[in-house]
């Protein structure tokens, strides 16, 4: 088994909803967590309990992605696992889809996540070991209306993934993508904690205990691809 204590570890969109759980739950297994988004007082409120580093960034513009890597390697001298999180998503009909609402989503979800890996691969390649685990959807595998721009991204989000496991995997770099279905954040402007989303959503911790558990498997082992819902959701 891994042990992450002392383990470095940046994790985006640690505002709120499922990254700020990641970085909860990583840092109570000793991990030093890098969290990164663009709200201060939240990520700062965050890092007063995770007692890590906090970074004020936008992962879909490139010279803060880079930031975000070397401003971890200079303050840790060292950089373990990149939990690529953030995401953002609006849902229509094509025909009433806004094109810089598209743009959005993609730079977001799809730019963000090939930038941060640009950035920390390198350095992941250098050292021949790394993990990065990318949070995309259960709707990465299937389609639904109204998610053109948000399920195209993830299938995207997806194949970068999926691709990049490859091109790492022969230097010892992880790459694990997790398949969340409906969870109880706030995504798309929902806000969460309501009776009903509690028998219809998953919690975000059940996302972050995932992630511990794709991250913690011994140095051999890679779990590639791990999906899981509500016993409540049909997909
Ligand atoms: O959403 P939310 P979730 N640069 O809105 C940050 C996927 N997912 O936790 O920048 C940096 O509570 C934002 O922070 P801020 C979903 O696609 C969800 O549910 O301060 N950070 C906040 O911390 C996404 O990939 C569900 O606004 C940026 C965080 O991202 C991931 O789970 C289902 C940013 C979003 O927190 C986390 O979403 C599913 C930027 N440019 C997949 N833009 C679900 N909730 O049902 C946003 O299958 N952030």
């Amino acid at each position: 088994m891994t042990d992450l204590t002392d383990q470095v570890a940046i994790v985006t969109g640690a505002s709120r909803g499922i990254g700020k759980a990641i970085a909860l739950l990583l840092a109570l297994q000793g991990a030093k967590v890098v969290a990164v988004a663009r709200s201060e007082g939240e990520l700062e409120e965050l890092t007063q309990k995770t007692r890590g580093l906090c970074i004020v960034a936008d992962i879909s513009d490139e010279t803060d992605a880079r930031y975000i890597v070397s401003e971890t390697l200079s303050h840790y001298g060292r950089l373990d696992i990149l939990v690529c999180n953030a995401g953002v998503g609006s849902f229509n009909e094509l025909e009433h889809f806004e094109a810089a609402e598209w743009d959005r989503i993609f730079d977001t979800n799809v730019k963000g996540t090939f930038l941060l890996c640009k950035a920390a691969v390198p350095h992941f390649k250098a050292q021949k070991r790394g993990h990065i685990v990318g949070i995309t959807s259960d709707v990465a595998k299937r389609t639904f209306p109204h998610g053109t721009a948000y399920g195209a991204s993830k299938f995207a989000q997806d194949a970068v993934l999926a691709s990049l496991r490859k091109e790492v995997r022969p230097h010892g770099v992880k790459v694990s993508t997790i398949y969340p279905g409906l969870v109880d954040t706030y995504f798309n402007d929902t806000t969460p904690g309501s009776p009903e989303a509690e028998k219809t959503h998953l919690r975000p911790s059940d996302v972050a205990q995932a992630v511990r558990y794709v991250l913690e498997t011994p140095a051999h082992v890679v779990v590639d691809e791990l999906m899981l819902h509500p016993l409540t959701q049909e997909w």
